[in-house]
C-alpha cells in the first residue's frame, strides 16, 4: 500500500517534495531513478548536502539481500576472532534472515534476559515521524523482552550531565532557554562564540529543517550593530559575512579562558553582584577560586594567556565588553566534547552569570547557537511519534562507552554518582547509526567487535558498520517510503511522500521488524494491525486530536495536509519558567538550591578527581600545551562535516566530490605544511599511538598554526582490521577515553597527531561491497 505522492505524476516523470535532515527538497525521478534534487522555494539558504542524493540510491554500495557473514553461518554465533569485518558475506532469503536472527533473540533472552541484548543503537537514522529507525527498534526490542539502552549522546554527553546540576531543567531544555535571534536583534550587542558559529552546522537539524533561516538572522543581528568575537582555532568557524573577531585559542582551553574572563570582571567590580548573591549559590566559592584565595593561583588575564596562548590584554579587553555589553555566551558543543568537557560548560554558565546579561532580553547563555534550527524557532507543541513501551530492562550504558562494555562485561565504573557495572552483552543490534564512523579510537572498537556472538544491522549501503556485522538486514532509505517529518524547534510538518520505489528485495525497517515479531508472537502488540500508510495517518490523527486539546489549532485532515504537503505550524514565544528571566524574577530552578549552582554539593559529594565541584580548569592528558612545538606534534580537529551528515551519503556525489586523491581533505597551515615538506594536494599520512590515516593535504591559512582539521564521515576504510586506514577517518586516532567519571562522554576533541607526506596511493576501497558469495539455501 502506498500513499499518493503530494504532486503530479507525468507518465515517467514523478515529482515528490521530501524532507531529510539537512532540508527539503524537490525530488524528481524518470521511471523510478532520482534525477535531481532542488531545493523546495522559499527556503534562503538550503543545503548542498541533498545533491548527494542523486544517483546514490543504486550501484553496487546499496545492499539489496539479507547477507550474513560466512564465518557466522558456518560456525554458528560466538565471538569472531577477527572474523567480523574480514570474512565473505554470503546472501540468503528473507525467510532465512529472519528466522536466524529470531531465532538468537529468543537463545539470548531465554539464557540471559534482555540486557544481554544491546539495543542502544545510537544514531541520526533519517528524518520521518514514523519510519524513524531507533523508535522502531526500540519499540520492538521493548516487546521482545528488553535490552541494554545506551544513555546520553556523542553530541553533547557532558553538557547532558552537568547541566542539571547546576541550572536544573531537563538535559536538553538549554537549547529553548537561551535567547533567539530575533531578540538579540533586538537588544543584544556582542556575541560570543566559544568554538565559532560555523555556518555549515546550521544545515541540518534532527528531524528535518523547515527553512534554512540562522544565517539570514545572523546576518540581520549584525546589521542591527551586533557584534561577533570567534573564539575558536578556525578563522572561518563565524562567517566573513558577520565580519567576526577572531580569537585563535589553543584547542582544549576554552575553560581557562572562560574562568580568566569572570576573574577580569570580577576584578574590576563589574560583576553583577545582586544576580549572583541572590539567584546563584556558590559564587563565593567560585570568586576564591578564580582571585586565588584558596589556593594562591590568580586565574586572570596573564594565568589563561599562557594556557590558551591568547594575548593577556586581548583577554582583558574582551572581559570589559563582555561585562558593558548585552552579551551572549554562546557556547558550542565541540568544547565540551573533549576530556573535562563538564568544566567547560560550567565556566560558561559561571561567566553568563557574572556578565550581568543572564536573564536579560536578548543576551545571557547559549547552548550551540548557530547549530541546527537554534536560536531561529522558540517551542511548538509536541508531534506524535512511533511510541516506544517501557523498556523493562533497567541497564544503561553511557553512549560512549560501548567498546569499555564490549570489552570488559562485569567491571565496575563511575557514572553520574553511582557505581555500575558493565552488562555482558552478547547480542548487538543496530539500526540508525554508524559506530565505525561515530566511536573513537576505532582500532579499539575493531577489537571490542569482536566480543558478541552476534550482530545484527539495518542499513542501506555497504558501509563500515555492515562490513563489520554479522546479519545485515538492507532496509529502504527516506526517499522510499512514506512519512510525516518535522525537526527539533522547527515549525514546518512536511508530508514526505516517497520519491521512488525500494529496489526489489529491500524492506522498510517497520516491515523486518514486524517479519520478526511475527516470528516472536507479538505481531498484533507491535504492529496494532496497521501497515505503515495506516500509521502515518495515525500519528497525523493523533497530531491532530492533541494539538485541538491542548493548543486549539485545528489541523486540515490527513488528505489535505497530504495535498498540501506542508503546515506551519505555530512557535510561541518560550514560557517563563524555561528562562533565565523567569529566574531573575524569583521563579526557581529546579536544583537543590532553587538557585544556578557555581558550587555543587552534590557534584562535590561524589568526590571525582576529574570532576571537581566547581568549575575548574584541569589540564587534559593531551594537548598542545603539554607537547610543545618542538615535539612536531599537530592539535587534530575533526569537527563536522560541511558536505554530508555525519557518515551519510559519503559515498554520494557532494562528499566525494570534495575529496583529495580520492581522500577525506585535511586543512594544514601553509607554515606547517612546509615545515613538513607538504604541498597542496598531498597526499598525507596522519598517526599517532592508537592509529594511522591517510587523508588528501588542503593549505589554508585560516587555521591557528598548530591545529589541522579532519572533518568526521569518511567510511572507515582499512588495508587489514587495525591497520593503515586509507580514506581519511579521524577516528583511528582519537581517544576513547570519557570526559569525566561525571558524565563519561565522548572526547574526540583532545587528539595531538603527527603528519607528513606520503608516497604510496593504496586503493580506497570505502564504497566497494565485500565479498560476497552467492545464494545459501
Ligand atoms: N571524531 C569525531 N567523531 C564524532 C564526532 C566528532 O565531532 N568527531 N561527532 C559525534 C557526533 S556529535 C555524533 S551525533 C555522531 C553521529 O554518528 P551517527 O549518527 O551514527 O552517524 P550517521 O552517519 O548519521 O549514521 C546514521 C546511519 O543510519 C543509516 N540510516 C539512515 N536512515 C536510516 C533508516 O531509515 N533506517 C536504518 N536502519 N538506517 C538508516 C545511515 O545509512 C547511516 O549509516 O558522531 C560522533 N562522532
Ligand atoms: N553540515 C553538518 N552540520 C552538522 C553536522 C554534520 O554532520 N554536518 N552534525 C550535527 C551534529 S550531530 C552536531 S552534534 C553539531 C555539532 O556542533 P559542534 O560540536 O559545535 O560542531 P563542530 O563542527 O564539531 O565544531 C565546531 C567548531 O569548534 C571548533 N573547535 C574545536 N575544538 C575547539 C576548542 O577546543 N575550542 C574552541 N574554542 N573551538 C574548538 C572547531 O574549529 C569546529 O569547527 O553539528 C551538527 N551540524
Ligand atoms: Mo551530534
Amino acid at each position: 500500500m502506498r500513499l499518493g505522492p503530494a504532486a503530479h505524476h507525468g507518465e515517467s516523470i514523478h515529482r515528490v517534495v521530501t524532507a531529510q535532515h539537512w532540508g527539503r527538497y524537490v525530488v524528481t525521478s524518470v521511471d523510478g531513478r532520482i534525477v535531481s534534487v532542488e531545493p523546495v522555494a522559499g527556503d534562503p539558504e538550503p543545503s548542498s548536502i541533498g545533491y548527494g542524493m542523486v544517483g546514490a540510491l543504486e550501484g553496487d554500495v546499496r545492499i539489496t539481500r539479507p547477507m550474513v557473514r560466512e564465518g557466522w553461518l558456518e560456525r554458528g554465533p560466538g565471538p569472531a576472532g577477527g572474523g567480523r569485518g574480514s570474512e565473505p558475506f554470503v546472501e540468503v532469503s528473507w525467510d532465512r534472515a529472519l528466522d536466524l536472527v529470531a531465532d538468537q533473540l529468543r537463545r539470548v533472552h531465554a539464557e540471559s534476559g534482555g540486557a544481554a541484548v544491546y539495543g542502544g543503537s545510537y544514531g541520526w537514522g533519517s528524518a520521518g515521524r514514523f519510519h524513524h529507525p531507533q523508535s522502531q527498534l526500540h519499540r520492538f526490542l521493548a516487546m521482545a523482552g528488553g535490552y541494554t539502552d545506551s544513555v546520553g549522546s556523542y553530541s553533547v554527553a557532558a553538557m547532558e550531565a552537568i547541566l542539571p546540576h547546576v541550572i536544573g531543567g531537563a538535559p536538553m531544555s538549554i537549547w529553548s532557554r537561551g535567547p533567539l535571534w530575533s531578540a538579540i536583534a533586538a537588544d543584544g550587542e556582542l556575541v560570543v562564540c566559544f568554538g565559532g558559529l560555523a555556518r555549515k552546522n546550521a544545515d541540518i537539524n534532527p528531524g528535518g529543517v523547515g527553512r534554512h533561516e540562522s544565517a539570514v538572522w545572523q546576518r540581520r543581528c549584525r546589521a542591527a550593530g551586533v557584534r561577533f568575537v570567534n573564539v575558536s582555532p578556525l578563522a572561518d568557524d563565524v562567517d566573513p559575512d558577520l565580519n567576526p573577531e577572531w580569537v585563535a585559542i589553543r584547542p582544549g582551553t576554552d575553560a581557562a579562558l572562560m574562568l580568566a574572563l569572570s576573574c577580569e570582571i570580577v576584578r574590576l567590580g563589574l560583576h553583577d553582584r545582586d544576580f549572583l548573591e541572590r539567584w546563584c549559590t556558590g559564587a563565593d566559592v567560585l570568586i576564591d577560586h578564580l582571585l586565588g584565595r584558596s589556593d594562591g593561583i590568580l586565574r586572570d588575564a596573564d594565568w589563561a594567556s599562557s594556557i590558551c596562548d591568547v594575548e593577556a590584554h586581548t583577554i582583558r579587553s574582551l572581559a570589559r565588553r563582555i561585562a558593558t555589553c548585552r552579551t551572549v555566551v554562546n557556547a558550542s558543543w565541540s568544547i565540551q566534547r573533549q576530556r573535562h568537557g563538564e568544566q567547560t560548560y560550567w565556566a560558561a554558565v559561571a561567566l553568563a552569570a557574572v556578565s550581568g546579561s543572564l536573564g536579560r532580553p536578548g543576551g545571557g547563555l547559549a547552548a550551540g547557537l548557530g547549530i541546527t534550527q537554534i536560536g531561529v524557532h522558540g517551542m511548538r507543541e509536541p508531534i506524535a511519534a512511533f511510541a516506544t513501551p517501557g523498556n523493562p530492562v533497567e541497564e544503561q550504558v553511557p553512549v560512549a562507552r560501548i567498546a569499555d562494555a564490549l570489552l570488559h562485561p562485569g567491571t565496575t565504573y563511575d557514572f553520574n554518582g553511582r557505581r555500575r557495572t558493565y552488562p555482558h552483552l552478547r547480542l548487538v543490534y543496530w539500526a540508525g547509526g554508524n559506530p565505525f564512523h561515530h566511536h573513537q579510537d576505532l582500532n579499539r572498537l575493531v577489537r571490542a567487535w569482536q566480543q558478541p556472538e552476534t550482530v545484527v544491522v539495518h542499513d542501506s549501503f555497504w558501509n563500515p558498520l555492515c562490513k563489520h556485522a554479522d546479519i545485515v538486514l538492507p532496509v529502504a532509505t527516506s526517499l522510499e517510503r512514506d512519512d510525516l517529518a518535522i525537526g527539533i524547534m522547527d515549525p514546518v510538518l512536511t508530508a514526505s511522500p516517497r520519491a521512488v520505489e525500494p529496489p526489489d528485495g529491500v524492506r522498510t525497517d517497520y516491515a523486518v521488524l514486524s517479519g520478526l515479531a511475527a516470528r516472536l508472537g507479538f505481531e498484533e502488540a507491535f504492529t496494532e494491525g496497521r501497515d505503515a500508510e495506516a500509521w502515518v495517518r495515525e500519528l497525523y490523527e493523533r497530531t491532530r486530536t492533541s494539538l485541538r486539546r491542548s493548543a486549539e489549532i485545528e489541523l486540515p485532515s490527513f488528505d489535505a495536509f497530504w495535498e498540501m504537503g506542508e503546515i506551519v505550524l505555530p512557535t510561541p514565544p518560550r514560557p517563563v519558567e524555561l528562562s533565565f528571566e523567569g529566574l531573575r524574577s524569583g521563579l526557581p530552578l529546579d536544583t537543590p538550591s532553587g538557585r544556578i549552582e557555581l558550587f555543587s554539593e552534590t557534584i562535590a559529594s561524589f568526590g571525582y578527581d576529574d570532576c571537581p565541584g566547581h568549575p575548574t580548569w584541569l589540564e587534559p592528558e593531551e594537548w598542545l600545551g603539554a607537547a610543545g612545538p618542538a615535539s612536531g606534534a599537530l592539535h587534530l580537529l575533526s569537527n563536522q562535516p560541511r558536505t554530508r551528515l555525519h557518515s551519510q551519503y559519503d559515498h554520494g556525489s557532494h562528499s566525494r566530490g570534495a575529496k583529495v586523491q580520492q581522500r577525506e581533505p585535511v586543512r594544514i597551515h601553509p607554515d606547517d605544511a612546509a615545515q613538513r615538506g607538504i604541498a597542496d594536494g598531498d597526499v598525507v599520512l596522519l598517526h599517532n599511538d592508537r592509529g594511522r590515516c591517510l587523508a588528501g593535504a588542503v593549505l589554508d591559512d585560516r587555521l591557528r598554526r598548530g591545529v589541522i582539521v579532519l572533518s568526521t564521515g569518511a567510511w572507515y576504510d582499512a588495508e587489514r582490521p587495525g591497520g593503515l586506514e586509507v580514506h581519511g577517518n579521524p577516528n583511528v586516532l582519537t581517544a576513547d577515553i570519557g570526559s569525566s567519571k561525571l558524565a563519561q562522554g565522548p572526547t574526540s576533541g583532545n587528539t595531538l597527531v603527527w603528519m607528513e607526506r606520503f608516497a604510496g596511493r593504496p586503493p580506497v576501497r570505502a564504497f566497494s561491497p565485500p565479498s560476497i558469495r552467492p545464494h545459501a539455501t
